[in-house]
Protein backbone atom coordinates (compact mmCIF):
# COMPACT_ATOMS: atom_id res chain seq x y z
CA UNK A 1 0.00 0.00 0.00
CA UNK A 2 0.89 3.66 -0.42
CA UNK A 3 3.12 5.55 2.23
CA UNK A 4 1.05 8.34 1.08
CA UNK A 5 -2.77 8.30 2.24
CA UNK A 6 -5.42 10.19 2.54
CA UNK A 7 -7.91 10.60 5.61
CA UNK A 8 -10.51 8.18 4.46
CA UNK A 9 -8.07 4.87 4.02
CA UNK A 10 -5.94 6.13 7.33
CA UNK A 11 -8.75 7.63 9.55
CA UNK A 12 -12.15 7.20 8.55
CA UNK A 13 -12.53 3.66 7.47
CA UNK A 14 -11.16 2.96 10.88
CA UNK A 15 -13.57 4.34 12.69
CA UNK A 16 -11.58 7.32 13.69
CA UNK A 17 -13.87 10.62 13.16
CA UNK A 18 -12.69 14.36 12.70
CA UNK A 19 -11.73 15.49 15.66
CA UNK A 20 -10.48 12.47 17.17
CA UNK A 21 -7.66 13.21 19.45
CA UNK A 22 -5.25 10.30 16.73
CA UNK A 23 -5.88 12.74 13.97
CA UNK A 24 -3.83 15.67 15.61
CA UNK A 25 -1.51 17.45 13.00
CA UNK A 26 0.69 17.72 16.09
CA UNK A 27 0.67 13.63 16.00
CA UNK A 28 0.69 13.25 11.87
CA UNK A 29 2.90 13.91 8.86
CA UNK A 30 0.15 16.09 7.23
CA UNK A 31 1.62 16.74 3.78
CA UNK A 32 -1.03 19.28 2.57
CA UNK A 33 -3.26 21.53 4.72
CA UNK A 34 -5.34 18.61 7.50
CA UNK A 35 -7.85 22.03 7.35
CA UNK A 36 -7.98 22.14 2.81
CA UNK A 37 -9.53 19.69 0.64
CA UNK A 38 -8.04 16.15 0.40
CA UNK A 39 -5.48 16.45 2.80
CA UNK A 40 -2.73 13.96 2.64
CA UNK A 41 -0.12 11.92 5.06
CA UNK A 42 2.34 9.53 6.05
CA UNK A 43 0.51 6.79 6.85
CA UNK A 44 0.71 6.08 10.60
CA UNK A 45 -0.33 2.31 10.52
CA UNK A 46 -0.28 -0.40 7.94
CA UNK A 47 -4.14 -0.73 8.59
CA UNK A 48 -4.58 1.16 5.86
CA UNK A 49 -3.56 -1.67 3.44
CA UNK A 50 -6.33 -3.80 5.00
CA UNK A 51 -8.87 -1.69 4.56
CA UNK A 52 -7.51 -1.39 0.72
CA UNK A 53 -7.98 -5.00 0.21
CA UNK A 54 -10.92 -5.10 1.10
CA UNK A 55 -12.73 -2.53 -0.19
CA UNK A 56 -11.51 -4.50 -3.95
CA UNK A 57 -12.53 -8.11 -2.50
CA UNK A 58 -15.56 -10.03 -1.21
CA UNK A 59 -14.71 -11.67 1.97
CA UNK A 60 -13.15 -14.31 3.29
CA UNK A 61 -9.58 -12.52 3.57
CA UNK A 62 -6.54 -13.48 5.37
CA UNK A 63 -3.74 -11.55 4.82
CA UNK A 64 -0.55 -9.61 6.94
CA UNK A 65 0.54 -6.37 6.19
CA UNK A 66 3.81 -5.09 6.79
CA UNK A 67 5.57 -1.57 5.97
CA UNK A 68 6.52 1.74 7.00
CA UNK A 69 4.35 3.97 9.21
CA UNK A 70 5.29 7.70 10.33
CA UNK A 71 4.56 9.90 13.53
CA UNK A 72 6.20 12.79 14.53
CA UNK A 73 7.90 11.31 17.75
CA UNK A 74 11.07 12.99 19.32
CA UNK A 75 13.68 10.21 18.84
CA UNK A 76 15.43 8.66 22.23
CA UNK A 77 16.01 5.11 22.82
CA UNK A 78 12.75 3.80 22.57
CA UNK A 79 10.91 6.17 19.89
CA UNK A 80 11.68 7.08 16.25
CA UNK A 81 9.59 9.12 13.60
CA UNK A 82 9.56 6.30 11.18
CA UNK A 83 9.04 2.08 11.84
CA UNK A 84 7.88 -0.84 10.78
CA UNK A 85 4.57 -2.61 11.85
CA UNK A 86 2.76 -6.13 10.48
CA UNK A 87 -0.59 -6.53 10.57
CA UNK A 88 -2.48 -9.24 10.21
CA UNK A 89 -6.22 -9.61 9.20
CA UNK A 90 -8.64 -12.70 8.74
CA UNK A 91 -12.17 -12.25 8.34
CA UNK A 92 -14.62 -14.95 8.10
CA UNK A 93 -18.06 -16.37 9.01
CA UNK A 94 -17.54 -17.56 12.63
CA UNK A 95 -14.15 -16.10 13.69
CA UNK A 96 -14.03 -16.13 17.50
CA UNK A 97 -11.65 -14.33 19.88
CA UNK A 98 -10.40 -18.34 20.08
CA UNK A 99 -9.02 -17.92 16.88
CA UNK A 100 -7.06 -14.63 17.85
CA UNK A 101 -6.18 -15.88 20.70
CA UNK A 102 -4.52 -19.28 19.83
CA UNK A 103 -2.89 -17.59 16.24
CA UNK A 104 -1.24 -14.57 18.37
CA UNK A 105 0.04 -17.37 21.19
CA UNK A 106 1.15 -20.14 18.98
CA UNK A 107 3.50 -16.91 16.95
CA UNK A 108 4.75 -15.44 20.39
CA UNK A 109 5.82 -19.25 21.26
CA UNK A 110 7.68 -19.99 17.69
CA UNK A 111 9.54 -16.58 17.83
CA UNK A 112 10.35 -16.41 21.51
CA UNK A 113 10.10 -19.98 22.22
CA UNK A 114 8.12 -22.91 23.29
CA UNK A 115 8.42 -21.56 27.01
CA UNK A 116 7.68 -17.96 26.61
CA UNK A 117 4.53 -17.12 28.89
CA UNK A 118 1.95 -15.00 26.98
CA UNK A 119 -1.39 -13.37 27.75
CA UNK A 120 -4.29 -11.07 26.79
CA UNK A 121 -4.81 -7.74 28.87
CA UNK A 122 -7.86 -5.79 27.33
CA UNK A 123 -7.33 -2.31 25.93
CA UNK A 124 -9.14 0.00 23.48
CA UNK A 125 -8.15 0.82 19.77
CA UNK A 126 -11.34 2.70 17.88
CA UNK A 127 -10.99 -0.32 15.04
CA UNK A 128 -11.62 -3.34 17.08
CA UNK A 129 -14.16 -4.21 19.39
CA UNK A 130 -12.99 -5.86 21.85
CA UNK A 131 -9.46 -4.83 21.95
CA UNK A 132 -6.15 -6.57 24.03
CA UNK A 133 -2.88 -5.68 24.66
CA UNK A 134 -0.36 -8.80 23.68
CA UNK A 135 2.21 -9.66 26.33
CA UNK A 136 5.26 -11.26 26.80
CA UNK A 137 7.49 -12.56 29.64
CA UNK A 138 10.71 -11.93 29.11
CA UNK A 139 13.84 -11.61 31.07
CA UNK A 140 15.67 -8.68 30.16
CA UNK A 141 19.50 -8.05 31.07
CA UNK A 142 17.96 -10.28 34.79
CA UNK A 143 15.09 -8.78 35.01
CA UNK A 144 11.80 -10.75 34.40
CA UNK A 145 8.88 -8.37 32.86
CA UNK A 146 5.61 -8.85 31.52
CA UNK A 147 6.60 -6.60 28.12
CA UNK A 148 3.67 -5.37 25.56
CA UNK A 149 4.43 -6.44 21.92
CA UNK A 150 1.69 -5.03 20.01
CA UNK A 151 -2.56 -5.34 20.13
CA UNK A 152 -5.14 -6.91 18.41
CA UNK A 153 -8.49 -7.29 18.67
CA UNK A 154 -11.96 -8.15 16.78
CA UNK A 155 -13.05 -6.08 13.87
CA UNK A 156 -15.12 -3.13 14.76
CA UNK A 157 -18.91 -3.66 12.31
CA UNK A 158 -18.02 0.10 11.76
CA UNK A 159 -15.01 -0.72 9.70
CA UNK A 160 -16.64 -3.74 7.93
CA UNK A 161 -19.48 -1.04 7.87
CA UNK A 162 -17.53 1.09 6.09
CA UNK A 163 -15.43 -1.43 3.37
CA UNK A 164 -19.15 -2.55 2.36
CA UNK A 165 -19.43 -5.83 4.17
CA UNK A 166 -22.29 -6.80 6.34
CA UNK A 167 -21.42 -7.51 9.95
CA UNK A 168 -24.15 -9.60 10.18
CA UNK A 169 -22.69 -12.09 8.29
CA UNK A 170 -18.85 -11.77 9.05
CA UNK A 171 -16.55 -11.21 11.85
CA UNK A 172 -13.02 -10.90 11.72
CA UNK A 173 -9.77 -10.47 13.86
CA UNK A 174 -7.13 -8.14 13.33
CA UNK A 175 -3.37 -7.59 14.98
CA UNK A 176 -0.15 -4.98 14.85
CA UNK A 177 2.82 -5.57 15.97
CA UNK A 178 5.94 -2.85 15.85
CA UNK A 179 8.74 -4.63 13.88
CA UNK A 180 11.45 -3.01 15.64
CA UNK A 181 9.91 -3.80 19.17
CA UNK A 182 9.98 -6.96 18.87
CA UNK A 183 13.62 -7.30 17.35
CA UNK A 184 14.93 -5.53 20.11
CA UNK A 185 13.11 -7.55 22.63
CA UNK A 186 14.32 -10.72 21.04
CA UNK A 187 17.86 -9.33 20.02
CA UNK A 188 18.15 -7.72 23.51
CA UNK A 189 19.02 -4.09 21.58
CA UNK A 190 18.36 -0.89 23.97
CA UNK A 191 18.13 1.26 21.45
CA UNK A 192 15.85 1.64 18.40
CA UNK A 193 18.38 4.19 17.03
CA UNK A 194 21.08 1.82 16.44
CA UNK A 195 18.63 -0.33 13.79
CA UNK A 196 18.68 2.90 11.24
CA UNK A 197 22.03 4.55 11.65
CA UNK A 198 23.96 1.34 9.64
CA UNK A 199 27.19 1.17 12.27
CA UNK A 200 28.85 -1.38 10.51
CA UNK A 201 30.08 -2.67 14.06
CA UNK A 202 26.37 -3.05 14.97
CA UNK A 203 25.30 -4.56 11.78
CA UNK A 204 28.06 -7.01 11.51
CA UNK A 205 26.23 -8.79 14.48
CA UNK A 206 23.82 -10.54 12.46
C1 LIG B 1 -8.36 -3.42 10.21
C2 LIG B 1 -9.01 -3.39 11.40
C3 LIG B 1 -8.29 -3.51 12.58
C4 LIG B 1 -4.86 -3.81 13.77
C5 LIG B 1 -4.46 -3.53 15.18
C6 LIG B 1 -3.30 -2.78 16.91
C7 LIG B 1 -4.41 -3.24 17.57
C8 LIG B 1 -2.17 -2.15 17.59
C9 LIG B 1 0.00 -1.19 17.41
C10 LIG B 1 0.92 -2.09 18.11
C11 LIG B 1 2.28 -1.44 18.20
C12 LIG B 1 0.79 -0.57 16.29
O1 LIG B 1 3.34 -0.89 15.96
S1 LIG B 1 2.40 -0.37 16.86
O2 LIG B 1 2.54 0.97 17.28
N1 LIG B 1 -1.14 -1.83 16.84
O3 LIG B 1 -2.20 -1.93 18.77
N2 LIG B 1 -3.35 -2.93 15.55
S2 LIG B 1 -5.48 -3.92 16.45
O4 LIG B 1 -6.26 -3.75 13.71
C13 LIG B 1 -6.91 -3.63 12.53
C14 LIG B 1 -6.27 -3.66 11.32
C15 LIG B 1 -6.99 -3.55 10.15
C16 LIG B 1 -9.14 -3.27 8.93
Amino acid sequence: GPEVEDEQHNFVALNIPAHHPARDPLDNFYLTDPDGENPRLLRSQTSTVQIRVMENGPPPVRIISTGRVYRPDEHDATHYSMFHQIEGLYVDRKVTLVDLKTTLFQFARAYFGEDAEVKLVPSYFPFTEPSAELYVKMTVRGRTDWIEIGGCGMVDPAVFDAVGYDPEQWTGFAFGLGIERIAMRKFNIPDIRWLFENDLRFLRQF
